[in-house]
């Protein structure tokens, strides 16, 4: 049987395949989806981060770690998605321009899709230009906006001034996350939501949709 510490060492191993076998396990157990995703990949992550800060991991092997977390995200992915739900709506997301952290933006992504929204996913490094023309053509309710940096937070700012001056102020919602980000930011640059982790984020999604 999968423990969560195993799956813990397999990431922190950077061993993608070994993790896709272990997730794969916890879910034949009937671990839930949820309990796979908190205990085992994120907190993962966690220790991921804080050996990353400490020196005692490099970004090599942070890299191959963030891989294998993918991997064991790819098992549980079709878990969240729900068939024949109708569209909440259209989201829009990406990680802003100069930041190239990714995983909490998929994650997220993840969330939303399998609560019934529509989501287009940008990638990472996104221009505030681009942001922009995708949530004009897809006539987007939401614009999500992730960061890790504290470097390119100030991005987030630029597109929402470019989504207000190509006159979607009105028409779409933004939102901030990611781990430098916090509601008093958010609140600062005028954004309409924020969440701290991904299932709070759908639930901020969902009162903004709502609105
Ligand atoms: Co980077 N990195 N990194 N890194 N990295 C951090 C962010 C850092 C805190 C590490 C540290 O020093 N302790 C630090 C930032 C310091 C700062 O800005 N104050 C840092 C740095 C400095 C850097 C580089 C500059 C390092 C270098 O090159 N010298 C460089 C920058 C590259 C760039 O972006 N231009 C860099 C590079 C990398 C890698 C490429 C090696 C890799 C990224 C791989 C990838 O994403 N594909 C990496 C990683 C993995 C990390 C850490 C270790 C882990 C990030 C992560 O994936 N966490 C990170 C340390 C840490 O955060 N503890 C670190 C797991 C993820 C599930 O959490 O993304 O927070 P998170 O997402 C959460 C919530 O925040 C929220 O939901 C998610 C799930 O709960 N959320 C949202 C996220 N987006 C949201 C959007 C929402 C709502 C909620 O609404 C729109």
């Amino acid at each position: 049987m999968t423990t969560f510490k195993d799956l813990s060492e397999s990431i922190l191993q950077g061993n993608d395949s070994r993790t896709k076998e272990l997730v794969t396990e916890a879910v034949k157990s009937q671990v839930p989806v949820k309990e796979i995703l908190n205990e085992g990949l994120i907190r993962a992550m966690e220790i991921v981060g804080v050996k990353f800060k400490n020196c005692e991991l490099f970004v090599p092997e942070v890299l191959m770690a963030a891989r294998a977390m993918k991997a064991g995200l790819e098992v549980i992915r079709p878990l969240f998605e729900k068939s024949g739900v109708k569209p909440m709506g259209t989201a829009v997301i990406g990680t802003v321009q100069g930041d190239l952290h990714d995983i909490g933006k998929n994650l997220v992504t993840m969330m939303m899709e399998g609560n019934g929204f529509e989501v287009v996913d940008l990638g990472a490094d996104v221009p505030p230009a681009q942001f922009v023309e995708k949530v004009k053509a897809k006539d987007a309710k939401l614009c999500m906006m992730s960061a890790l940096l504290t470097t390119t937070m100030p991005a987030m700012k630029t597109t929402i001034e470019g989504l207000k001056k190509a006159g979607l102020g009105g028409k779409v919602k933004t939102m901030v996350g990611g781990a430098p980000v916090t509601q008093k930011f958010a609140d600062e640059i005028g954004a309409d939501g924020y969440g701290s982790n991904a299932s709070a984020a759908v639930e901020v999604a969902k009162k903004l949709i709502a609105a």
